[in-house]
């Protein structure tokens, strides 16, 4: 967009522009900027508009840009010409993740890629490293309390290898994808330290209060996150004499984002990583980026703002670099994380289906997909070109955000229903073969999430131990079933590491002294690689679930239908134990997969007179890619076997 006052300033801008910068070959550069700018501008001024210092926190902002543009090595420069392009490339079938910390599951980054084989033998060509920047060796927060954002921890490697890693998954056509922590920093980062030490310009960098007064009013209306192990939202620097805002733990200061000096620094880190190699930034509690008095302190317009700032810097310099919003919020608000329009206001490319991730869960412990189908049918509509990240179970806890008027529709009390899914997973529930923990219990609102691995969150590890024939078997259908829905659904899915060997809880974390309080470290066990040498051993459990998984990931990536454009249909089924959709090419609308999922521990029947006007079982049969087998309607119904899921094609 072209408008006057904004494309005056920036001729101002660049002709007074540093030489360096002046002088460099910066045509890409340019075109993008001038492309850029209007949003840029009017979004900058939005936000800080009212300060003297509005043009030279501009001027500053475009500089960053430049040097980093300018830092840009050629290989990436290539790959964001070719992005462009071909802009489409991240919404296709082929990309499938998995998260994993380079520690646990590879000692450092150097042993990382050393086990990448593992990677492809399963088929996973996205790569979430867990964050792995410098933190306290104590209070790190798995890694999301950073001290140094520009430097990897030594206990990882360094920054050059960070650069390695990224080369070699290039060659192997993998993506990478970093964490850049936006909304905090460690209380031991240099900003901090030197807030502590009395700096007014580094207390601008954060909420920081002479006293109770300001805290207590943003009390009101601010829920607390980990209420257990960290009540409330500020802690008292002594050493300041001061109380500083820190929504999650108390060692992670949040970032003040009034002060543009903070954007600016955060873009520059943004893109020193984008520099690095990561094709794919993971934008972590981006919800929280906004705080106002009055209000949640979440999904504030601001925070939305913020971000379509960040996009639109990243797209100037490093066009090629996606972003993922992790916002685990109710689902009305994180599709607005995608933006509200594609070209005026992009915020993430791709961004973590956390309503589809609950309600999984509810099928899991409900057996039936009243809710689940409720959810989907009522997810809002995401932008063109965003696509969504399918999980069944990641790093954190399981929040179970699925909406109230879902619950509500579906003939639950939505508060009790929440308690009967914690107590179900946490084995409080008679007959639950679950093994997970509360986490985060809330005594005040009743509020819990769940911790666990997903095998013993759906009865493996009580199967084992019992040597229960049948309930192993339907553990391994369930965790199987549960990756059949992320992996047909329409989007990026991203499995975690030891859920393709079955890996149970992991007790080792109650004898850290750092880590035995939150006990979503039961969950992010040390990757046990003589239990994935069972992989290939006929019969065992890790067999079974991993030659499974391969199997499915290899079809999805050669199904086309797979690829998400807007382009599932979702079929209201008189059966409320199943859940059935379609997908459909987009190149060839008569090329569909028909995804049909029985959630039950009984078979299910499923009439195909509501699938005929669509063009499916007019033969009366189709095929399921997965088995390969013929199914076939008898009496006008197919039966579903139990936990299990057909992906049909003519
Ligand atoms: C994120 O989490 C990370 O994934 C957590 O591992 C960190 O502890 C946390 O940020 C702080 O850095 O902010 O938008 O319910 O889902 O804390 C969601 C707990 C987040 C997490 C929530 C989440």
């Amino acid at each position: 967009m072209y408008e006057q006052a904004s494309h005056a300033l920036l001729n101002e801008i660049l002709i007074a522009l540093k030489p360096e910068i002046g002088n460099m070959r910066l045509r890409h550069f340019y075109t993008r900027l001038g492309a850029n700018f209007y949003a840029i501008h009017s979004l900058f001024h939005l936000l800080y508009g009212g300060r003297t210092d509005f043009k030279e926190q501009m001027v500053s902002l475009v500089e960053t840009l430049a040097f980093r543009y300018i830092e840009r090595v050629p290989h990436l420069r290539r790959s964001d010409l070719e992005r462009e392009r071909d802009y489409n490339w991240f919404m296709s079938q082929k990309w499938v993740g998995m998260a994993l910390y380079c520690d646990r599951f590879a000692g450092d980054l150097k042993g990382l890629r050393t086990r990448l084989p593992y990677l492809q033998e399963l088929g996973v060509n996205m790569l979430h490293i867990m964050p792995i920047l410098d933190c306290p060796p104590g209070h790190s927060d798995g890694g999301y309390a950073v001290r140094d954002f520009r430097n990897v921890d030594t206990r990882y490697g360094t920054t050059e290898d960070v650069e390695a890693l990224s080369a070699t998954l290039k060659r192997r056509d993998m993506l990478l994808v970093l964490d850049v922590v936006v909304n905090h920093t460690s209380d031991e980062h240099e900003w901090a330290q030197r807030a502590r030490r009395g700096e007014k310009k580094y207390q601008d960098y954060y909420y920081v209060f002479d006293d109770r007064e300001m805290p207590d009013t943003y009390e009101e209306t601010m829920p607390e996150i980990f209420p257990t192990t960290s009540p409330g939202n500020f802690t008292r620097d002594e050493a300041m004499g001061k109380w500083v805002m820190t929504v999650f733990n108390s060692y992670q200061w949040d970032l003040n984002y009034h002060n543009p000096a903070v954007l600016i620094e955060m873009i520059d880190i943004i893109l020193f990583w984008a520099n690095k190699g990561a094709d794919i930034l993971r934008l972590d509690a981006v919800a929280f980026l906004w705080k106002k008095i009055g209000g949640t302190c979440q999904n504030e317009r601001e925070a939305h703002l913020l971000l379509q700032l960040m996009k639109d810097c990243c797209q100037v310099t490093a066009p090629g670099v996606l972003f993922i919003a992790e916002a685990i919020v109710s689902p009305s608000e994180i599709t607005k994380y995608f933006g509200e329009d594609a070209i005026n206001a992009k915020e993430c490319e791709i961004a973590y289906n956390a309503a589809l991730m609950s309600l999984l869960w509810d099928a899991v412990a409900t057996k039936n997909t009243k809710l689940l189908n409720l959810g989907i049918k009522n997810l809002p509509n995401k932008l063109e070109r965003a696509t969504w990240l399918n999980y069944v179970r990641c790093h954190d806890d399981i929040g179970l955000g699925f909406a109230d008027s879902d619950a509500l529709l579906s003939g639950y009390d939505p508060a009790q229903h929440r308690r009967f899914l914690v107590d179900y997973f946490i084995g409080r529930y008679s007959g639950s073969p679950a093994r997970g923990l509360p986490f985060g219990e809330n005594s005040e609102t009743g509020d819990a999430r769940i911790s666990g691995s997903l095998a013993s969150l759906v009865g493996l590890e009580s199967a084992l131990e019992n040597n229960d024939e049948g309930a192993i078997d339907t553990a391994i259908k369930t965790i199987l079933l549960l990756h059949s829905v992320i992996l047909s659904f329409g989007g990026i899915p991203l499995l975690y590491y030891g859920d393709a060997i079955g890996m149970l809880n992991n007790l080792e974390y109650l004898a850290d002294p750092y880590q035995r309080d939150d006990n979503r470290w039961l969950h992010r066990s040390r990757f046990d690689w003589s239990k994935a040498e069972r992989r290939h051993q006929h019969g065992t459990v890790e067999c079974r679930i991993f030659s499974a998984l391969k199997r499915m990931i290899a079809l999805r990536k050669e199904i086309t239908a797979f690829a998400d454009f807007d382009n599932r249909q979702l079929f209201v089924v008189d059966n409320p134990n199943l859940l059935v959709f379609s997908r459909t090419d987009q190149q060839n609308s008569r090329n569909k997969v028909l995804v049909i999922c029985n959630f039950n521990v009984e078979a299910q029947a499923l009439l195909i007179a509501p699938l005929l006007p669509h063009g499916l079982f007019q033969q009366g049969s189709m095929k399921d890619i997965c088995s390969g087998e013929r199914i076939t309607a008898e009496n006008d119904a197919l039966m579903i076997p139990p936990l299990s899921c057909y992906w049909l094609a003519d």
